[in-house]
């Protein structure tokens, strides 16, 4: 049923606008005894109730603030970004707030006449899991970036009820847990009925003659879905700048099925008001792989409409029905195609809601979206079934349809009589099924066409999107990821900043490029010494929290090794593992020449239905039974799998890591984001020349990173003679590794389970090639292994490394996009 849009107050009372929710004058502390004691009576303030209220107090800090900006950015007219992206990886907002509103000693003067520590209200904070890994994690600390480097850019994601799944551990498998993160309410969000937009689904296409004689569309008999806004706070670093996170939650409308009503199916009414509910329920947990599943398509689908409504809206409630100058004012930027039905829908919303022409429409849409690509994967590149766009989406076909028609006339103009260019370049798939390709309608739609490593980009115009490259170069161009210094450093190493703070003032906070003045004091003892001391004191916390979580010891006076990221095969946790049999066999060998102590620590989830990733969590965990079983072992070397990673662990981690690992297949992992905050928390890196590990080895030199395996031109020229049975005969230590794998040394109980990780390795088509790369592999941990055993270099290295980390600041990369993509002020 088509549903009216809900009612939009006409009038607004000026005396009224103009107050202020909170007093500006009002303190912190004041605010927060305002919410405790009008609230809570003595026996119901136990921690989750007065986090809440601290954090409800901290909200009401910024809003004067957030009004402020909101007003400004009208006022001014400036360009307006939208960040669409259906993940937005958050974590715990609290200790980032408060360093970016210096509220940090307020609220521990507040605190102290509670008698409660401030980490303790932070500890109550549920991360809001809102994404997978790298993609929704580099959405996060842009939003960090836009607020401080003030400017206008609005993040519009999804407000899932349930974000990514919390790991258990159970016999060593991984098993999903909900995450209900929502359970004790959300103190940041605020919900903003005035927003409400309604998105169509499903229904059909109608065509008519207009007044003037031209054909118009309108799609009927929809099912509509109410879009709900909730605005969440992001304060800039030390400026005045709160820009909004705008999450959408899907409601049902008002509109009941009359007759269903009238026949006395109330209930049955009410119920199947479930069914709009049902599109922001969840997170889906596939990392760098696609499904296809049709209530994906439904979020992305819903998230595109509501945010391109909320923004067309805002126009013509301030501007009016006139579009000339829209393209000028906005810019899309896409995260991966996982938004891109934006494109037909920008469309859609011009051309049959306010009128205008084709050309119109396009040329406004293709002057305002950009692309991201995030991944060359190929079972990452979104498709969708044509079936399933005519069902739910039937006019957003229609136009795709015709985006393709008029495209591909300029690509036969290209290449004249070149029939296969042309199905291979068309946006729609043909085959027994036809499919979109999303990437190809971005690309076509777009302005701009970036990806997040010099590697990445540079694959992408010479392989993947070659052919428009060749059509379009000027659209294509690299932006290396970066990440926000505020929560990777600032925040997370609290000591390693105080130590920077003292050497070279507090401006590396804003301009991290600050931190290579760090190289001038390199044999400076005291600066290693206390170096030393920041790393060690990092490291004992860990072991804690590493006892805590895994039952297992770690000893801070040993090598630190640690790889947590998404599990995936390209990602090589294998390698990691198989290195650590080696080490554990070489122990139990008695050959103790090249070994220096170490603990290593690998988490991260797995896809809940990628089985092969879930057995390298059950491998792990049963090698770590083994390892640390054995006490001819653990003093040289521990174990331990970390289970539920996510952003606040990675907070504890990052900073107490020696060696970090990032030991992809070359060619696979398009940038990394993980490498750098391990970086600039002065980790060393063992890594490939892979995505940004190649920009980080080119800051920091070959003498302070471990280099190993195959480039990616060398895998994939190996690809077709690969031979990985010569490689494990070629490596002693590969052998014996192997044959003590398949000798059921770690799995006796449980004959067989590991056969598919070992045949992997064995298979002559293994796209990962493990195998390959495990002798230099090798070769370079025992590099690392010695180094480690002179701490004065190490440390010297490790501060170059720091130093080397300022180039991958979000912040640099963001004033590229600011630059080159959005042209904003
Ligand atoms: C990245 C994804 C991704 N690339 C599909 N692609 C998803 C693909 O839910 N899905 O369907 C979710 C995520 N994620 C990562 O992006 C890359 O693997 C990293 O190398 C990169 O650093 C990160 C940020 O650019």
């Amino acid at each position: 049923k088509t549903s009216k849009t809900s009612s939009k107050p006409v009038v607004k009372v000026e005396a009224k606008a103009d107050s202020l929710i909170c007093d500006p004058c009002e303190t912190l502390g004041a605010c927060f005894e305002r919410h405790i004691d009008k609230s809570l009576t003595p026996k119901e303030r136990d921690e989750q109730a007065l986090f809440y209220a601290f954090a409800m107090s901290v909200k009401d800090q910024m809003l004067p603030k957030w009004r402020a900006t909101r007003q400004l950015d009208r006022d001014t007219g400036n360009k307006k970004v939208a960040y669409l992206s259906l993940e937005f990886l958050m974590g715990r907002a609290l200790g980032n707030a408060l360093l970016n509103l210096d509220m940090n000693d307020e609220s521990a003067q507040v605190l102290k006449d509670y008698a409660v520590a401030l980490e303790t209200l932070e500890a109550q904070e549920h991360d809001a899991g809102l994404g997978n890994g790298g993609l929704g994690r580099l959405a996060a600390c842009f939003l960090d970036s836009c607020a401080s480097l003030d400017l206008n850019v609005t993040g519009y994601g999804i407000r899932y009820e349930y974000g990514m799944f919390a790991q258990k551990l159970c016999d060593g498998y991984q098993v999903e847990r909900p995450d209900r993160w929502l359970r004790d309410g959300n103190p940041w969000e605020v919900r903003v009925p005035s927003h409400n937009v309604t998105v169509p689904f499903f229904g059909h296409t109608e065509s008519y003659i207009d007044r003037d004689g031209k054909r118009q569309y309108t799609w009927v008999e929809t099912q509509d879905v109410l879009a709900v806004a909730y605005d969440i706070p992001v304060p800039g670093y030390r400026n005045e700048r709160i820009n909004t996170l705008r999450l959408w939650k899907s409601e049902a409308t008002d509109d009941f099925d009359l007759e269903e009503f009238n026949q006395g199916d109330y209930t049955e009414a009410v119920a199947r008001k479930n069914l709009a509910e049902q599109i922001t329920m969840v997170l889906y947990p596939n990392d760098a792989s696609e499904n296809g599943k049709e209530l994906r398509l439904r979020q992305q689908y819903f998230l595109s409409s509501a945010s391109l409504q909320d923004l067309l809206n805002t126009w013509v409630s301030q501007r009016g029905p006139d579009f000339r100058d829209f393209a000028r004012q906005h810019v899309m930027q896409l995260n991966d195609t996982h938004p891109s039905v934006a494109i037909p829908e920008l469309m859609r919303l011009l051309m049959d809601k306010y009128g205008l022409s084709w050309e119109q429409a396009w040329d406004i849409t293709s002057q305002t979206m950009a692309y991201t690509n995030h991944t060359l994967l190929p079972e990452a590149l979104e498709r969708w079934p044509v079936r399933m766009f005519a069902h739910m989406l039937p006019r957003l076909l229609d136009i795709i349809y015709e985006i393709n028609a008029r495209y591909l006339d300029m690509v036969a103009h290209h290449w004249p009589g070149d029939g296969d260019k042309l199905r291979a370049m068309s946006i729609i798939e043909e085959g027994d099924e036809p499919h979109i390709r999303m990437a190809y309608l971005a690309i076509v739609a777009s302005f701009s066409v970036n990806g997040v490593a010099g590697l990445h980009t540079q694959l992408l115009t010479s392989g993947l999107f070659k052919d428009f490259y060749a059509l379009w170069p000027e659209k294509f161009n690299n932006k290396t990821n970066g990440v926000t210094p505020r929560r990777w450093l600032a925040q997370s190493n609290p000591a390693l900043a105080e130590l920077l703070g003292k050497r070279l003032g507090e401006g590396w906070v804003k301009d991290l490029s600050r931190l290579s003045a760090l190289n001038a004091f390199t044999d400076d003892e005291g600066l290693l010494k206390a170096w030393q001391e920041v790393k060690h004191g990092n490291k004992q916390q860990l072991a804690e929290l590493v006892e805590q979580e895994c039952d297992v010891r770690f000893d801070p006076k040993m090598m630190f090794d640690v790889q947590v990221k998404r599990i995936h095969e390209y990602k090589r946790q294998l390698l990691n593992i198989l290195h650590v049999i080696h080490l554990y066999h070489q122990i139990q060998q008695g050959k103790l020449t090249d070994i220096t102590p170490r603990c290593v620590l690998i988490g991260g989830k797995a896809a809940p239905g990628y089985a092969m990733a879930k057995l390298l969590i059950k491998l792990a965990n049963n090698v770590a039974h083994m390892v640390n079983s054995d006490p001819l072992v653990t003093p040289y070397l521990r174990f331990a799998f970390y289970p539920n990673y996510n952003v606040s662990a990675m907070e504890r981690i990052c900073p107490a890591t020696d060696l970090s690992e990032q030991i992809s297949t070359a060619g696979k992992e398009a940038s990394g984001t993980g490498n750098m905050k391990f970086m600039m928390n002065g980790a060393l890196t063992i890594g490939t020349l892979d995505g940004a590990n190649i920009e980080m080895l080119e800051e920091v030199g070959e003498d302070n990173f471990f280099l190993f395996g195959l480039r990616a031109d060398e895998v994939e020229a190996l690809r077709p003679h690969y031979d990985p049975l010569h490689f494990i005969a070629k490596s002693q230590a590969l052998t014996e590794v192997m044959n003590l794998l398949e000798s059921g040394h770690f799995n006796l109980l449980e004959p067989g389970i590991f056969d598919p990780i070992i045949n992997s390795i064995r298979c002559p088509r293994d796209p990962w090639m493990t195998a390959a790369d495990f002798e230099s592999y090798r070769l370079a941990q025992v590099q690392a292994a010695k180094a480690y055993r002179d701490p004065h270099h190490w440390t010297q290295m490790s501060i170059r490394n720091t130093a080397a980390s300022g180039r991958f600041s979000s912040d640099v990369t963001i004033g590229q996009y600011r630059d080159e993509i959005w042209g904003i002020a």
